[in-house]
């Protein structure tokens, strides 16, 4: 049933690929597209990442964790851009596995982090505030924005959710060497406009051993084709400066994109994926990001792992679909990362990763 409903959506098959190393070219291919055509051409790495302390309390939540506040300095084609990052980490024998929050908020924790859920999962969490990076609106003039991208907006100039991706990516670049953590087993993660930035970062950095996108529709883990709600037009038409300027071309002509967002979800394997919906955010479409963890899955059976693993139906309200290498889960309920999808993303991660 679910490959009939595929078969109406018209996608660009992915590419077949025998053997890891095949895919790793692969998957650089399609990332280019990606970015050439969507997000926008990646920004340079950094050189360097310091970490300083500004404040810190080892009694965090009652004597469970260590809270860190920080400020990351990145040195980058030169220059120094820095930015605030705020840390749990509960006190645990062995380095604990991370997640990395793009986040609508400035403290840990906030409406949208249940710190002490994911304290006593084992898992230390590291946010940071998306617009201490760079401002959600068409200003390319100052923040990240205006040091390294110097205001251009030609075709394939990086859009805002690339630049945030590359702040996860930096938050990365600091776990690779910080006390009581384990770089080998970090998570990225967003909300909505935040989930799409997720999944970029995810894609660009293989680092992420597990990519979460919470309802993050269009543009984000949503297929294009044949999506309801929010489309290329309107997301274009209200935020083009999330992408790069190429990619308005394609309002109203989704046919003609050379891939579709099951493709953006691809890019993670043979690494771990995770996609949620919320049953009243018709303007994300559960459907369509349902149905592109279907259309992804190949990408994970040609390299031997699991795929997707999900009864050949449409899903229900309540259901989660944790069993293969992309996580499912549909909540009731609006627009929102709640607490509910937390513990779905928790058991996921344990299950596959602790
Ligand atoms: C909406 C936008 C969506 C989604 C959301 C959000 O206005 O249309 O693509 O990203 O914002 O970030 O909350």
């Amino acid at each position: 049933m679910l490959q009939e409903k595929l078969k109406e959506r018209t996608l660009p098959p992915l590419p077949v690929v025998s053997s890891e190393e095949e895919w790793e070219d692969v998957r650089k291919n399609l990332l280019r597209q990606f970015c050439r055509e969507e997000y926008g051409l990646p920004l340079p790495e950094a050189q360097s990442v310091t970490v300083q302390v500004i404040t810190e309390d080892t009694n965090c939540l009652a004597g469970k964790a260590h809270f860190y506040k920080l400020r990351l300095t990145t040195r980058v084609q030169g220059q120094d851009f820095s930015f605030p990052v705020e840390a749990v980490v509960p006190y645990r024998p062995e380095p604990v596995p991370a997640f990395v929050c793009i986040s609508f908020f400035e403290h840990v924790p906030n409406f949208s982090l249940p710190a002490e859920d994911v304290v006593d999962a084992g898992f230390a969490a590291f946010s940071f505030h998306y617009t201490d990076i760079t401002t959600d609106d068409g200003d390319f003039s100052t923040g990240l924005a205006g040091l390294l991208g110097k205001g251009d907006r030609s075709e394939e100039a990086p859009g805002k959710l690339m630049m945030w991706a590359w702040a996860a990516q930096r938050v990365m670049d600091a776990l690779q060497n910080f006390p009581g953590v384990d770089p080998a087993r970090v998570a990225v993660v967003g909300h909505s406009r935040l989930g799409k930035a997720a999944l970029v970062a995810g894609a660009l950095d293989t680092r992420f051993t597990l990519v979460i996108a919470n309802e993050s529709g269009c543009s984000g883990a949503a297929l294009s084709r044949g999506k309801i709600g929010e489309d290329i037009r309107a997301i274009t038409k209200t935020f083009p400066f999330w992408f790069c300027p190429a990619y308005g071309a394609y309002a109203g002509r989704e046919e003609e994109l050379p891939f579709d967002q099951h493709a953006l979800l691809a890019l993670c394997a043979p690494r771990y994926a995770y996609v949620c919906s919320a049953s009243e955010d018709l303007w994300a479409d559960p459907t369509s990001e349902f149905l592109s963890c279907v259309a992804a899955s190949p990408a994970w059976k040609a390299l031997g792992k699991p795929g997707f693993s999900a009864p050949d139906r449409l899903p229900e309200v309540g259901d989660a679909f944790g069993d293969g290498s992309i996580g499912y889960h549909l909540r009731a309920g609006a627009h929102g990362l709640l607490r509910e999808d937390w513990l779905h993303f928790l058991a996921f991660f344990r299950r596959h990763l602790a």
